[in-house]
């Protein structure tokens, strides 16, 4: 997509989520053509906008939907902890399912959702927290996003894909409480963020955090800078209403101590056999 204004084709998996209904409005373009994909039904296909019913695990879907594709924007999968077989199935199994297509159909460039749990374990102590600090998972689900990120590497090395890979802080319309304050992603943001990811010239495999300008942040955006993400969002404007609710963050509190919060105490998705 570098460059061309011209008959661009996004697929974003993950189509009917919480994170493409927000960027569905902000990343609608003329010319460009957003093929969404999901499992769940989409609602309401505006102009420019297709839809796909299909899992991320269907190879032959997949395929079809590379077709013509400029770019990818893997949203879909599961987005909290989830039994261990479910976290494979959908999480590693359906990304390499999405990478294998889009690289058969020559698409150049993918963006894969990661998030901030596959280093939940690093701590305020090694502020600010590069987006390629070494993998510390704090669930399967953290587990998964690892293995998103090595999925993506090998394709980057392997096939010479551009792959940016994006660990998402907390994506919501408005912080959802005070460890937000820290890792919120505005909607706005992440649009921004998407579009530097498809505009910036070929970067090979990248690591970056999802997360807004905000002033109590305490991990790096030198990684998203340089590949041209300018956040211009703060959820210190949300500041107020929030510690009015919920009282002034402990720093010293592992929610707020730990990366990935109050996942790095949740117990572990059940195994099933
Ligand atoms: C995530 O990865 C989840 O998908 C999301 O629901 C939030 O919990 C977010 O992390 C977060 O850490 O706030």
């Amino acid at each position: 997509m570098q460059g061309d204004n011209h008959n661009q084709v996004l697929l974003i998996t993950g189509g009917a989520g919480n994170m493409a209904s927000l960027l569905r409005p902000r990343l609608a373009r003329q010319n460009r053509v957003l093929r969404l994909l999901d499992i769940a039904p989409v609602d309401d296909a505006g102009p420019g906008e297709e839809i796909i019913t299909a899992s991320i695990t269907d190879p032959l879907a997949l395929a079809g939907a590379c077709v013509g594709a400029t770019a990818v924007l893997h949203l879909g999968g599961l987005s909290n902890e989830a039994p261990w077989e479910d976290i494979l199935k959908v999480n590693v199994e359906g990304t390499r399912t999405v990478l294998a297509a889009a690289r058969r159909a020559g698409v150049g460039r993918v963006i894969l959702a990661s998030s901030n749990h596959a280093a939940g374990f690093h701590t305020r102590d090694d502020a600010p927290v590069p987006a390629d600090a070494t993998p510390r998972p704090d669930t399967y689900y953290g587990f998964s996003k690892v293995a998103v990120e090595a999925l993506g590497s090998l394709y980057a090395s392997r096939f010479g894909v551009d792959v940016a890979c994006l660990r998402i802080g907390t994506c919501f319309a408005e912080p959802p409480d005070v460890r937000a304050l820290a890792t919120w992603l505005s909607p706005d943001d992440a649009a921004r963020l998407v579009e530097a990811c498809l505009s910036a010239p070929a970067f090979g495999f990248r690591v970056v955090w999802g997360i807004s300008a905000n002033t109590r942040r305490w991990w790096s955006l030198a990684e998203g800078n340089a590949l041209g993400y300018a956040p211009r969002d703060d959820a210190e404007v949300f500041a107020q209403k929030l510690i009015a609710e919920h009282g002034e963050p402990d720093l010293a509190d592992p929610e707020h101590h730990l990366l990935g919060g109050t996942f790095c105490a949740q117990p572990l998705g059940e195994w099933r056999h």
